[in-house]
């Protein structure tokens, strides 16, 4: 069984759902492994454009099964306003082809206004999504007040922790607030709400972990989609600046079911420059007008929330890193198209940390905030590379620039992406 993962290998946003895009129709399964609705891809469906940010980019083909794996936190609002959309605006009904893990994880209201709790403070603040994706985490790790999907499915049940679990959120948020909670939750109320969102998905839960054991079995071709990026894994990103979940390819076992023996294609997914959304240490972060003009040519705004993006140089450090961690087979090289026009390029080839010179990455943020970037300067182009097709035909600067990366980080770049559109790619 070829199991593939397609990893972003920076702070996410990568563009890595055109890379599953072009993979086409070479897989029979397409997983979610980690995250909720905190990623954000924009797919195209007869034509017109959705934004998925829960479902996998794989559940537009139709000859294509896609599974939400159990290290998913799921807002079933979210998901259900995500299929209906595809069957009304796309034409496109996943019922059959599109399966939830009964271990997947539940957000209810009460995560996402806790996570704003937290956020509002003046202190500690990590620049989420807002999705409630780090309580619901936080919640499954501290095992009492987590619910999973295949709990929703039996309402008695149901009800019953709910009324264990609410009254305690109440009291957390009061606490949250210092004082009198801005917002009380009622257990009838969300277990009468979520009650009907568990109809709604209730056709497609199922054992995921069997169901993907099943097709190993079959031979079945399998591409996992990681969400976020390894920058924002919780074990080895820039934690605390990161995510609640493990982005990295480690995280498919743990998060499916499917051991890490059946994985035979890593591909790393990279922008030809950096970006990052939320708070944390951004080494070759650029806040000035080159700043702004790439963050407006490569239009680096969040997916989901629309935050603008923070934009930098590439940082070949940290992409060594992250390759490494990720076992990246190969890298894509995305977006190259947006440094049309800059005189000079940098890259990140080394930190100066407290005055000595280090090439290997700090991933511990407060080691990271006192890294600063030494640069490789090589010269940019003007032409626009939107409408080229083959490597020959790109300004020589342009191959000099691709074949820099590849040393630097020491990997074969197998795609350059030079526009979103399918077409907009050279095959290396
Ligand atoms: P969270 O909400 O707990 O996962 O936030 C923790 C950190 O992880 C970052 N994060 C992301 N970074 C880039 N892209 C993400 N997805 C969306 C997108 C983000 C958006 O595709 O654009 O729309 O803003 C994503 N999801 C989480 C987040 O910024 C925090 O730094
Ligand atoms: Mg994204």
């Amino acid at each position: 069984m070829p199991g593939t993962c397609v990893v972003g290998l920076q702070w996410g946003d990568e563009a890595k759902g055109k890379i599953v895009d072009l993979l086409g129709d070479g897989f029979d399964i397409v997983v979610r492994y980690n995250g909720g609705a905190n990623a954000g891809h924009t797919v195209v469906v007869n034509g017109k454009s959705f934004k998925l940010s829960l479902l996998p980019t794989g559940v537009i083909r139709s000859n294509v099964q896609s599974v939400i794996g159990n290290g998913v936190v799921v807002y079933p609002p979210r998901f259900i306003e995500e299929i209906e959309s595809l069957v009304k605006q796309g034409g496109l009904d996943v019922s059959g082809s599109l399966f939830v893990s009964d271990h997947a994880h539940v957000i209810f209201p009460y995560h996402m206004e806790e996570e704003r709790l937290l956020e509002s403070g003046a202190e500690g603040k990590i620049g989420t999504t807002g999705r409630g994706i780090g309580p619901c985490y936080q919640d499954k790790v501290g095992r009492r007040f987590a619910i999973r999907v295949g709990e929703l499915l039996q309402p008695d049940h149901l009800r019953e922790r709910l009324r264990f679990v609410v009254p305690f959120k109440n009291k957390l948020m009061s606490a949250l607030a210092g004082g009198t909670a801005p917002k009380v939750f009622d257990p009838e109320a969300v277990a009468t709400e979520y009650l009907t969102y568990a109809e709604r998905l209730r056709p497609f839960v199922r054992d995921t972990t069997r169901f993907l054991h099943d097709a190993i079995a079959a031979n079945k071709r399998i591409i996992f989609e990681a969400a976020q990026g390894s920058l924002l894994d919780v074990d080895h990103g820039t934690f605390p600046y990161v995510t609640s979940s493990s982005s990295l390819p480690s995280g498919i076992w743990g998060g499916s079911g499917v051991p890490a023996k059946h994985l035979k294609r890593i591909i790393g997914v990279v922008k030809a420059y950096t970006s990052r959304v939320g708070q944390g240490p951004f080494p070759t972060e650029l806040n000035d007008g080159l700043g702004e003009q790439i963050r407006t040519v490569g239009r680096e705004y969040g997916t989901v929330t629309g935050r603008p993006r923070r934009v930098g140089w590439l940082d070949s450090v940290a992409v060594r890193y992250t390759a490494a961690l990720a076992g990246a087979d190969e890298i894509t090289l995305m977006l190259l198209d947006v440094l049309s026009g800059i005189p000079e390029l940098k890259i990140c080839t080394a930190y100066e940390l407290d005055g000595s010179r280090i090439t290997h990455f700090p991933s511990d943020a407060h080691l990271l905030a006192r890294c600063k970037p030494v640069y490789e300067t090589l010269p940019g182009w003007t032409e626009d590379l939107t409408a080229v097709r083959s490597i020959s035909d790109l300004p020589s600067a342009a191959r000099r620039y691709i074949d820099r990366v590849a040393e630097l980080i020491g990997l074969k770049v197998s795609v350059v992406s030079v526009g979103p559109g399918r077409e907009q790619t050279i095959m290396v």
